[in-house]
C-alpha cells in the first residue's frame, strides 16, 4: 500500500482516519496531531516551564520527544517506586530514561527515590498494609500525584505533563461510566486547571491511540521498556482495555468517538466538577493542598503503624 501523501510505501495505517502513511509522513503527522491537541484544549503555552512525568515506557518517552520537537522546554521527573517483579522493573525503567536523556543534553531529569527519600518502596508499603490486588495501584497513584506536585512546586514548573494516551483515557471513562462514578467522570479531562498549591496537569496524548504512540516510538527509534509493571496483571483497567479493543476491531474509531463525544458533552455542561468547589487547606505535615482534615493521604501512609 502507498502512502496517502507521497509515492513511498506506507508503513502504518489508521483505519479510523482512513489514512496510510510512510515513515517520514507518519512522524510528521504524529507530531502535528499532538500539537493540534495541545492547541485545541489549550494545554501548553510556548513560554511555560514544563515538567513531564516519565516512566521509561513508550508513551512518556515519545511524548517528551514530541514536545521537544514542538519547541517546548521540558524537563523530566522519574519516581523510582522500587518495583522489582523479578526483572528489576524500576531499575530497567530508569535505564531507559537515562538512555533517552543521553540524546537530549538540554533536558534535566529529577529523580525521586521513594525508599531513599521516605524509607520504603511501594511493594514494602503495599505488603505492610496487607492491601488487596488493586491496592498497590491506588497507592502508586497517590504517591505519584503527591510527588509530581511537590517537585513542580519546588522547582517552579508551570505545568505537569503525563503520557496518558487515548486507550488509557477511554478505559478510565468506561470504568467510571460502568460504575457511575459521576465525581470522577466530571474530573476527567485533558487539562486539570491550576489551583492554589496545585500545578496544572495536562495530557497531550489523550487523542492518540496506544498503537499510534508505539508506532511513533518504533519509527523514531526510541528505546523504551516493553515489560509492563508487574502490578498491572489482572487489573480491571486491562480488562476494560481488552473490551474496548474488541469494539474497536468491530468498528474503527469507537474509542476516539467515545472519548471525544464525552468531552463535547462535558463542554455542554453535562457534568459538573463539584470537587473543584471544595475548599483545600494545607496538609499539617507537608503543606500541600488537601481536602482531608489534618495530614494529607500521602503523609498518612508514612504514619500508619507497621504490622
Ligand atoms: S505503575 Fe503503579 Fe501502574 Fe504499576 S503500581 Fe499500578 S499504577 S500498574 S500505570
Ligand atoms: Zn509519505
Ligand atoms: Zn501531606
Amino acid at each position: 500500500m502507498k502512502c496517502n501523501k507521497c509515492a513511498q510505501r506506507a508503513v502504518f495505517t489508521m483505519r479510523h482516519y482512513k489514512l496510510s502513511l510512510c515513515e517520514t509522513h507518519y512522524m510528521e503527522w504524529f507530531v502535528s496531531h499532538t500539537g493540534q491537541t495541545i492547541q485545541k484544549y489549550h494545554l501548553l503555552r510556548p513560554d511555560e516551564r514544563v515538567l513531564i512525568a516519565v516512566s521509561g515506557g513508550k508513551d512518556s518517552l515519545s511524548l517528551w520527544d514530541v514536545l521537544i520537537r514542538l519547541g517546548y522546554a521540558v524537563d523530566g521527573l522519574y519516581i523510582d517506586l522500587g518495583i522489582d517483579g523479578g526483572f528489576g522493573y524500576s531499575a530497567l525503567s530508569h535505564q531507559k530514561i537515562d538512555a533517552f536523556m543521553a540524546g537530549h543534553p538540554e533536558t534535566r531529569l529529577h529523580v525521586v527515590d521513594l525508599a531513599a527519600e521516605y524509607g520504603a518502596t511501594l511493594p514494602q508499603i503495599a505488603g505492610r498494609k496487607r492491601r488487596g490486588r488493586e491496592k498497590p495501584c491506588a497507592l502508586c497513584g497517590l504517591i505519584k500525584r503527591h510527588e509530581m506536585n511537590r517537585i513542580a512546586q519546588a522547582f517552579g514548573y508551570d505545568v505537569l505533563v503525563t503520557g496518558h494516551n487515548l486507550d488509557d483515557e477511554a478505559a478510565v471513562l468506561f470504568s467510571n461510566v460502568l460504575h457511575w462514578h459521576t465525581g470522577y467522570i466530571a474530573r476527567q479531562a485533558p487539562v486539570l486547571e491550576e489551583r492554589t498549591g496545585l500545578a496544572r496537569k495536562v495530557k497531550p496524548l489523550c487523542r492518540a491511540y496506544e498503537r499510534e504512540v508505539a508506532a511513533y516510538a518504533l519509527i523514531r527509534g526510541i528505546d523504551y521498556i516493553y515489560e509492563e509493571c508487574p502490578y498491572v496483571e489482572g487489573s480491571r483497567t486491562l480488562m476494560y482495555k481488552g473490551m474496548l479493543d474488541q469494539l474497536e476491531e468491530e468498528a474503527a474509531g469507537t474509542k476516539l468517538q467515545f472519548y471525544v463525544t464525552f468531552l463535547h458533552a462535558k463542554k455542554d455542561g453535562f457534568f459538573r466538577d463539584e470537587e473543584a468547589l471544595v475548599e483545600l487547606h494545607p496538609c499539617d505535615t507537608c503543606g500541600q493542598p488537601t481536602i482531608a482534615p489534618g495530614s494529607c493521604a500521602f503523609c498518612r501512609i508514612w504514619k500508619e503503624p507497621e504490622r
